[in-house]
């Protein structure tokens, strides 16, 4: 086997890493939050990319959000949900990568971020790097370089 130095691996492409983008729960612009409620309660992903038609990327939304826009003095107010739209209550921070980056950039990223969303040249979004593909990636690397 060739062995890789850290600069190599820290040098790798991320592209052949990525979850492509159909492959990659989603809900759109515009969707409510009880459409969001349950693409993400039947997906079992807590968290997951807002895009438009045009697979511009525009913030992440968690059951988190959905929940605290629902949240009444004293009780959960459901009958709100067809009402709020994912829009509103998105997180518009969201941490990306470009297509061409290097796996140093992601590893960088995913320590405070469970997923990093990738974009292409045109900003469009492509997919996603998730902290289990880097993970993997690091521990292959990690047993190359002990044995
Ligand atoms: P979480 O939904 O909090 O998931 C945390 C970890 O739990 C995932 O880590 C994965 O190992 C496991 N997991 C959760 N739901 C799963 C499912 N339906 N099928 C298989 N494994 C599942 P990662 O794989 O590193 O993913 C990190 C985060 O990336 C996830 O956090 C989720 O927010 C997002 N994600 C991953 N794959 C996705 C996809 N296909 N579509 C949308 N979002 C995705």
């Amino acid at each position: 086997m060739i062995s890789m130095t850290s600069k190599d691996f820290l040098e790798l492409p991320i592209a052949d890493l990525i979850i492509s983008s159909e492959k990659v729960a989603h809900v759109q612009l515009g969707n409510n939050a009880e459409h969001a409620l349950l693409v993400l309660t039947k997906t079992g992903y807590s968290s997951i990319p807002v895009l438009d038609t045009q697979y511009c990327l525009h913030g992440l939304l968690s059951m988190r959000m959905i929940t605290e826009s629902i949240l009444g003095l004293d009780h959960i107010e459901f009958e709100k949900l067809n009402d709020i739209k994912v829009d509103d209550i998105m997180d518009k921070k969201v941490a990306t990568l470009n297509i061409h980056d290097k796996f140093q950039k992601a590893l960088d990223l995913v320590i405070n971020h469970a997923f990093l969303c990738v974009l292409d040249n045109e900003e469009k979004f492509v997919g996603i790097m998730t902290r289990r593909v880097i993970l993997k990636q690091l521990k292959k690397y990690i047993y190359q370089i002990s044995y």
